[in-house]
């Protein structure tokens, strides 16, 4: 049954490449939440690709070491629904420098598995708006778009 006042939205949420050792334990916090999992999928993002998703953020000072880091090994996107997925999956990300993250929330996926302010972990989309062009962009409606992946893993 549904609690009043909540809604069933579906969200994108992204491992990123430092937690992806740790997917398997951020996956399950997802679902002990009480979310699904829908979709998912690992992508070797290109630096075209990375600066689409994040164009938000071309004019701010991190924005090269955000691309460096997005583009420095595979990620896991995932389509994920709930009550309240959008705000439910920030909340349980936390705040988005992971030293905050583990004064503030330590139980927290920032606060558990992410590294610095640059390298945490996670992302949640902000919005439904965000979700919807986030979950076009990892799962796109009409086929033969979509990250390509065409960039090779170097340790293979
Ligand atoms: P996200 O979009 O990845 O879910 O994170 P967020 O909403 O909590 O934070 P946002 O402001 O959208 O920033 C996007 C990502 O850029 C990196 N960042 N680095 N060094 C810095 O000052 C800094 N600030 C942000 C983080 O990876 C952040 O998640
Ligand atoms: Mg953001």
């Amino acid at each position: 049954a549904r609690r009043v006042g909540s809604k069933k939205e579906k969200t994108l949420a992204m491992i990123k490449p430092d937690a992806v050792p740790k997917m398997g334990s951020i996956m399950e916090s997802i679902t002990e939440t009480g979310f699904t999992i829908t979709r998912a999928k690992m992508v070797l993002l290109s630096r075209a690709e990375a600066m689409d998703f994040y164009s938000e953020h071309q004019a701010k000072s991190f924005f090269n070491d955000l691309i460096n880091f997005m583009t420095s090994g595979p990620i896991v996107a995932m389509e994920v629904i709930g009550d309240n997925a959008v705000s439910g999956w920030r909340k349980l990300l936390g705040p988005t420098n992971c030293s905050v993250a583990r004064s503030e929330t330590p139980q927290s996926i920032r606060a558990r598995f992410g590294t610095d302010g640059t390298k945490n972990a996670a992302h949640g989309s902000d919005s439904i708006a965000s979700a919807a062009r986030e979950l076009e962009f990892f799962f796109p409606s009409s086929g033969g778009r979509g990250p390509k992946n065409t960039a090779q893993f170097t340790q293979c």
